[in-house]
């Protein structure tokens, strides 16, 4: 058994864990980064594509911001579509100069782990039979790499493993409480080497259901299709994708729609889910571990960004100034953003997509709320402030 010591045992290597660990390189802080998954699999994941201003801000400080500012996509506004009609939200102008970046979550992950490497900072990749131990007084992790075993004593673990992590499974029942919604329906996602439909995100509202049309760059477009649960993937072609596709778009947008070969093509279920609390002794959950929200509202990885700003803050509070503040309050702080944050999702969730049991008086109450926030000033201002991200409650990072 190798034994080694460090400050931080970071258990996953996405970006909540990679972020932590950077955040944590920047401040001088010892730590380790265990991932059960190969780095190549890390890096190839193909998952969210747009980031708040505030987690812009957190790369920046990080500094890993040198590709998204050269590559990254500022949009100041969306699209919603419904009945035929495009309604532009101005992002910007209803935030008093918010914005968004589209930058996908693969291209993240890539710089992040490029600076990591650069940095030379310890990180154990196709780490097996990763368990974490004593984590109310003395914590340790241990794991076996390339068939050593090893024992990782540390003074905190951060659980960055996901929503499929051993961390929170690793609570007892009687400390946790999770709160749970799953819907049902799925999103079918494609990406695409073909010029996105439009200049900015179009979310649609259809009677066939939800569709989004987001884009990685000028040349790559990434599309979103609600599917039922029980669809498989292999049950849609290339062509059976964008003709559906197609179907649910304005004549507008049907005239732009550049169809090519998928280079990836997935379904993710979606549900809404929280742990609280997401401190347990010297153990902290973040990102996907504690929670996760339907993508409707592009919050989840913005999420995870939140987490670990705090969490760094408590952190580097805790090592530089002797202070526990920062540690106690971890989970009170992430948990209010946290909530707002399902809450818009799970909105835009219920707003945009067909639901099977919706009665046809459901159906006219959804078509009156979605007619209110797209003609009113008040409605636009609450879905655009949320959509920019909301300002992170007290002491952070930034
Ligand atoms: P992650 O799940 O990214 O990373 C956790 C890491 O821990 C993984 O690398 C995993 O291999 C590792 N791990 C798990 N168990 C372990 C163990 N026992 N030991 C060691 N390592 C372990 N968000 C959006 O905003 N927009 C989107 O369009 C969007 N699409 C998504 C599509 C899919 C299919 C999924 C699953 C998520 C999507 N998300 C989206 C949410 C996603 O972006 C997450 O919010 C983001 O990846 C969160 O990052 P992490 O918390 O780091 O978790
Ligand atoms: C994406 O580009 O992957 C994306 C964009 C906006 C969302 C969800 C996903 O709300």
């Amino acid at each position: 058994m190798e034994v080694l010591t460090t400050k931080v045992a970071i258990i996953g290597s996405g970006p909540a864990g990679l972020l932590l660990g950077q955040l944590l390189y920047k401040a001088g802080i010892e730590h380790i980064i265990i991932e059960q998954r190969s780095a190549d699999y890390v890096s190839a994941r193909i998952r969210a594509g747009i980031l708040e201003q505030v987690s812009v801000d957190l790369l920046t400080q990080a500094g890993v911001d040198q590709h998204l500012n050269q590559q990254g996509l500022p949009h100041s506004g969306i699209e919603i579509l419904t009945q035929g009609i495009k309604h532009r939200i101005d992002l910007t102008a209803l935030t008093q100069g918010k914005q968004v970046v589209v930058y996908g979550q693969t291209e993240l992950t890539k710089d992040l782990m490029q600076a990591r490497t650069q940095a030379e900072l310890s990180s154990f990749y196709e780490a097996q039979d990763v368990q974490v131990h004593g984590f109310y007084d003395m914590p340790f992790v241990t794991f076996e790499h390339h068939g050593i075993q090893y024992r990782v004593n540390c003074d905190f673990i951060a659980g960055c493993d996901g929503y499929h992590g051993v961390c929170r499974a690793s609570v007892p029942k009687e400390n946790i409480k999770t709160f749970e919604k799953v819907y049902p329906f799925g999103w079918l996602g494609i990406l695409a080497d073909v010029p996105p439909v439009a200049e900015e995100l179009i979310y649609v509202q259809s009677d066939r259901g939800f569709a989004l049309c987001s884009m990685r760059s000028k040349t790559r477009s990434r599309y979103y299709l609600q599917v039922p649960l029980t669809d498989k993937v292999e049950d849609w072609s290339d062509q059976r994708f964008w003709d559906e596709l197609s179907k649910r778009l304005d004549d507008e947008s049907r005239q732009h729609l550049v169809t090519g070969p998928s280079i990836e093509k997935s379904i993710a279920p979606l549900r809404s889910f929280v742990t609280e609390p997401m401190r347990f002794g010297k153990m902290f959950l973040a990102g996907d571990a504690a929670h996760i929200v339907p993508p409707t509202g592009a919050k989840g990885l913005n999420l995870a960004a939140s987490d670990i700003a705090y969490l760094s803050s408590a952190l580097i509070e805790f090592y530089t100034e002797a202070s526990a503040q920062g540690i106690e309050q971890y989970s009170e702080k992430c948990l209010q953003r946290v909530w707002k944050a399902e809450r818009f999702s799970w909105w835009m969730t219920h707003l945009l997509h067909r639901f099977e049991n919706e009665s046809e008086f459901d159906l006219k109450i959804k078509q009156a709320e979605l007619a209110y926030v797209l003609g009113s000033v008040a409605g636009q201002t609450t879905l655009a402030e949320n959509y920019v991200g909301l300002a992170y409650e007290g002491k952070a990072m930034l």
